[in-house]
């Protein structure tokens, strides 16, 4: 290797090369040595599994001051600058030749073009820092989920959140040998300026698919550079569709039914409606709360949670609403807070129930009440986005299963997005198709006031998966319908919605109910609910949700609470199926016809209920 590559005989220390070199990998070598070339760092850092790595990188993260120490010790805050505060869509591209088109909803640009914006960006990039090389599993280790990959980055910010969030993977790299099958990452934070990127208008995160390749530079926040989160989800979600297995935007977890039975579920929400606290449900034991991988085995459907860790979002964690995260979070022990307000050494964040300081440090600086931005704007004492990291080992609920290399025979998925005055709280889908299509393919998610202006603005997310798709839409259904086909009995799939209004703009439910929701579908799955027929789907009886708000929460869930909650809405449910058939017609090319025909067999029981009925027809009509 050094012969062939001078290059990391002369960048790297004799462990950090004994340690490339126990990896008898051509194509790894390759790979450092040409972004060691090209990025010029100072000196190449190859890490392993050893406890003695990670260590290394902590003090990192200290030392070059991208992580200060908080109070506690185990606890440290990273800030992300001011314009840095979550995933860039605008400038996260897939690189494609000329004859791939991955649809109108898909941001690419021209692989050559993209290829050499990207290796000029990154020419010299790391001068005057050290490079990181590091290795990870994703899914568990030494099993059909395992995906390989290796990072490259200058930030010790974003090497120690993988150390935190993933499973080691430098052992498991010496057993795939010369294989070249595993991803790559290549991320540099750019020049830093009091910590942060500074080149803001050269944040790039481009995506080279048939290299399985990921450049990140000039940013730090995690979703944009932490390899192994959202970047390998494009990743996989290619693989996946070659593979014919699914790489899903979804939370894993057990629901605990009568006499002691688990069932598992996972979940695919939109960012922050919900999928991290649907997790943490009190009661039931979380695998994961981000992303899952789904295969077909023996005719079952196996799932797998691809990480080990949460990056959570801090806003709202607090003693009554999801106290085993809080727990956690004001508790010695290994925690990256990032982008919230730090006042001596303590870290405050939006709805944690403290009273907010009157200063202290956050991510514009400075902060003191009533700063406001260049517009006249109030900056919050925290960032909305901003997070926690935390190793999933850290909580008492993690599930025992969390690590089985033949992941957990998965019986129940569930759609969920923010919507106003739609769907109703649960309901379970006719079969696998009728769910895929108008739960699944049809889901939506409402803006919020502080995210961009305007509120309520609906933006379809299909599967919640869309901001990470490295396949055409239509595709990507495709592989979802006849992923169903191949399984004996597919998962039954569940609409829900946490954010249901009346007229006067009040949520209809409280932050628990989804508890309620959960040992319902728990029951469905199994069939040991009757359901009520509606034209979107299998309803909840009254009785049934009544004793399970009783046994749950400890609550009276009386007949007008049902009513209110579950009255189907046929013109909000029409206007839906219209908006998503204009989406699938408009922009999304070759979408499958089965995808209209379901879509046309639902408005027509919409329409034959609102002849019978009218416009807003309550539950207690159906049968
Ligand atoms: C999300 O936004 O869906 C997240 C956080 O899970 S990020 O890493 O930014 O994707
Ligand atoms: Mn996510």
């Amino acid at each position: 290797m050094s012969e062939k590559h001078p290059i990391l005989k002369d960048k790297c220390d004799p462990e950090s090369r004994q340690r490339l070199l126990a990896l008898n990998n051509s194509k790894l070598h390759d790979f450092v040595a040409h972004y060691a070339d090209l990025c010029r760092p100072d000196s190449v850092y190859v890490c392993d599994d050893s406890p003695g790595s990670v260590a290394y990188i902590r003090d990192q993260a200290l030392k070059l001051k991208e992580e200060q120490a908080l109070a506690l010790p185990g606890h440290t805050v990273h800030f992300d600058g001011y314009f840095d505060q979550g995933r860039d869509k605008e400038v996260t591209k897939y690189l494609l030749p000329p004859d791939i088109q991955l649809g109108p909803r898909i941001n690419s640009i021209d692989e050559e073009k993209g290829f050499k914006e990207i290796e000029g960006l990154l020419a010299g990039i790391m001068a005057g820092k050290q490079m990181y090389v590091l290795f990870f599993c994703l899914g568990p280790t030494f099993s059909e989920f395992s995906a390989p990959c290796v990072q490259i980055t200058d930030s010790a910010y974003v090497a120690h959140s993988e150390y935190i969030l993933y499973r080691p993977g430098y052992e498991y790299f010496k057993s795939i040998g010369d294989s070249r099958d595993f991803f790559r990452y290549v991320h540099s934070a750019g020049e830093l300026k009091d910590n942060v990127s500074v080149n803001v208008d050269q944040k790039r995160i481009y995506i080279d698919l048939k290299e399985n390749i990921v450049f990140s530079t000039n940013t730090q926040y995690a979703g944009n550079t932490v390899g192994l989160k959202k970047l390998s989800l494009r990743l996989a979600i290619r693989k996946a569709s070659r593979e014919a297995w699914l790489a899903e935007h979804m939370l894993l977890m057990g629901v605990k039914g009568p006499g002691g039975r688990v069932t598992y579920v996972s979940g695919a929400f939109p960012s922050a409606c919900g999928k991290t606290s649907t997790a943490m449900c009190a009661g039931e034991s979380i695998i994961g709360d981000d992303i899952a991988y789904l295969r077909e085995k023996d005719g079952s459907c196996r799932a797998a949670n691809v990480e080990a860790g949460i990056f959570g979002i801090i806003q709202d964690v607090n003693p009554k609403d999801d106290p085993v995260i809080w727990n956690t979070l004001i508790t010695p022990g290994e925690v990256i807070f990032s982008n919230v307000l730090t006042v001596k050494g303590t870290p405050y964040w939006l709805g944690d129930g403290r009273q907010v300081p009157e200063e202290g440090v956050n991510f514009s600086g400075k902060w003191y009440r009533g700063k406001k931005d260049k517009n006249g704007n109030p900056i919050p004492h925290s960032h909305k986005n901003a997070r926690y990291t935390i190793s999933l080992s850290r909580l008492g609920n993690l599930d025992s299963r969390a690590d089985d290399p033949e992941g957990v025979p998965l019986s129940g998925i569930l759609f969920g997005g923010r919507d106003s005055d739609t769907w109703v709280p649960v309901q379970q889908a006719f079969d696998w198709e009728h769910g895929v299509l108008t739960m699944g393919s049809s889901l939506e998610s409402e803006t919020t006031a502080a995210t961009i202006g305007q509120e309520g603005v609906r933006n379809f997310n299909i599967m919640s998966n869309l901001d990470f798709l490295s396949i055409p839409i239509a595709q990507y259904i495709r592989n979802y319908l006849a992923f169903g086909r191949c399984l004996r009995t597919p998962p039954a799939i569940f609409g829900v919605n946490y954010f249901l209004r009346n007229r006067d703009g009040k949520f209809l439910n409280g932050m628990e109910d989804k508890r309620v929701w959960l040992k319902w579908i728990e029951l469905a799955i199994h069939g040991e609910v009757k359901t009520l027929s509606a034209p979107t789907g299998l309803l909840p009886r009254h009785g049934d949700l009544q004793r399970l708000f009783q046994d749950v929460l400890n609550k009276d869930y009386t007949r007008d609470d049902y009513v209110s909650q579950f009255t189907i809405r046929v013109p909000e449910n029409l206007a839906k199926l219209e908006r998503i058939s204009h989406i699938y017609y408009a922009q999304v090319p070759n979408s499958p016809q089965r995808l209209f025909d379901v879509f046309e067999e639902q408005k027509a029981r919409l329409q034959a209920l609102r002849r019978q009925h009218g416009d807003y027809v309550s539950p207690l009509l159906l049968a």
